[in-house]
């Protein structure tokens, strides 16, 4: 059973959910991966975030562009964490989805990463983070990466 649940709106954003992958890979953090698009597919969007707890997800990384309402409509459905990653998809390059995910309004919590390919690595990061209070391979396999960061 997958510990994180990767979700995009859009196949446009694949290139997002690939650099969390690669990361999760190399910390060996079981995953799944989505695409659920919070206008587009709204039934889906509150059926996956009222399911994923039961389904054994314990933290949700959720990526969109524009007005990038998923990772707030994944939220309302659940007390799960949720890691947003804005992308970079409009002509206002992200910053629009980083305002959007940034700021949730209190009660609703959702941890914004930077813009694009960064923050889609950090949200991986995070994810392990958070993990890591649970789950010891986890907590090792993170900390081995933060030691080989620094001797590098
Ligand atoms: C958002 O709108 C998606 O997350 C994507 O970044 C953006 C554009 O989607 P497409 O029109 O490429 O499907 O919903």
């Amino acid at each position: 059973m997958p510990l994180v649940g990767i979700v995009i709106g859009s196949k446009s954003d694949q290139d997002i959910a690939d650099e969390t992958a690669k990361v999760l890979d190399s910390l060996g953090i079981s995953y799944e991966s989505s695409v659920i698009s919070a206008h587009r597919k709204p039934e889906e969007t509150r059926n996956y975030g009222k399911n994923a707890a039961g389904r054994g997800i314990e933290v949700i990384i959720a990526g969109a562009g524009g007005s990038a309402a998923l990772p707030g409509a994944l939220a309302s459905w659940t007390t799960l964490p949720i890691i947003g990653v804005p992308i970079a998809s409009s002509d206002m390059n992200g910053v629009d989805s980083l305002y959007t995910i940034a700021q949730m309004p209190p009660g609703i919590p959702v941890a914004c990463m930077a813009i694009g390919l960064w923050g889609a690595r950090n949200a991986a990061y995070m994810a392990a983070a958070i993990l890591s209070l649970k789950h010891e391979d986890v907590k090792k396999s993170y900390e081995g990466y933060r030691q080989d960061l620094s001797a590098s």
